[in-house]
């Protein structure tokens, strides 16, 4: 399968490989790839170019690791239509896959200037800080900090933002959700978010920044996010 004598890197070759196992679906969406040592015997190599290869391929996104249980071959991006404010939890449920997330922050606080100006609310009003990384089926999405005034959100715990925000906001607080301005830019992973999101140094982030109101039109929420470029897309 290799050719040794080609001047083609073998690392190379190891990839033109997997991307045709996955092109004629012998290697499955979403499934585990071969692990490192049947791989290095199939093809009669090294375990570092194994490695090599593999981390390419990871890195375009074509495969993806997951922690503690190995390589797989990465699903679609998610997609998210930006013509409706919808919660991650609902948009990851529409899509059969399991929503979660770990909360990383959460208190209560005076808010800054930009986010009392943004919130339409006074600089002494109370908001909620939370910041949270939301995974679809164990995998690291997005990194979200949402900022809340007290006064919409009163009494939500920790237990409600494990689960879903805008549920707590119109299921439990009976508000109906309206409109919301948000931009979208292009940025490299720093070193934390590639650490929380599981991607390399300086690969593709979509930042998101927005204010959601309620339908009434008073401002709701004044987010910060930074999504995964290759585990996401919007569209409209
Ligand atoms: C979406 C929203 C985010 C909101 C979250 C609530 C975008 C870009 N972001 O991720 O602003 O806080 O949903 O999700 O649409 P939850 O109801 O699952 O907590």
């Amino acid at each position: 399968m290799i050719n040794k004598e080609s001047p083609i890197p073998i690392y190379y070759q190891i990839q033109e490989h997997i991307r045709e196992n996955i092109n004629q679906q012998k290697w499955v969406k979403g499934e585990a790839i071969p692990s490192e040592r049947i791989l290095t015997e199939q093809f009669g190599v090294s375990r570092m170019t194994i490695r090599q290869a593999v981390q390419g391929l990871v890195d375009e996104g074509i495969l993806m690791r997951k922690r503690g249980s190995g390589t797989f071959v990465s699903n679609e991006k998610v997609e998210q239509p930006l013509k409706e404010i919808t919660s991650f939890t609902k948009l990851m449920e529409q899509r059969g896959m399991k929503a979660s997330s770990k909360i990383t922050l959460f208190s209560v606080r005076k808010p800054n200037e930009v986010e009392a100006e943004k919130l339409q609310i006074d600089i002494e009003a109370d908001v909620y800080h939370i910041e949270r990384i939301r995974l679809g089926d164990e995998i690291p999405i997005a990194i979200e900090t949402s900022i809340v005034p007290c006064s919409i959100a009163e009494g939500l715990k920790e237990e409600d933002i494990q689960h879903s925000l805008y549920e707590f906001i119109e299921v439990k607080k009976g508000y109906q959700l309206g409109d919301a301005k948000q931009s979208i830019e292009a940025i490299g992973a720093t070193e934390r978010i590639s650490k929380l999101l599981d991607v390399p140094i300086d690969s593709p982030i979509l930042q998101i920044e927005r204010v959601a109101n309620l339908r009434s039109g008073t401002p709701l929420e004044y987010v910060r996010s930074q999504y995964a470029g290759g585990r996401f897309k919007f569209y409209l």
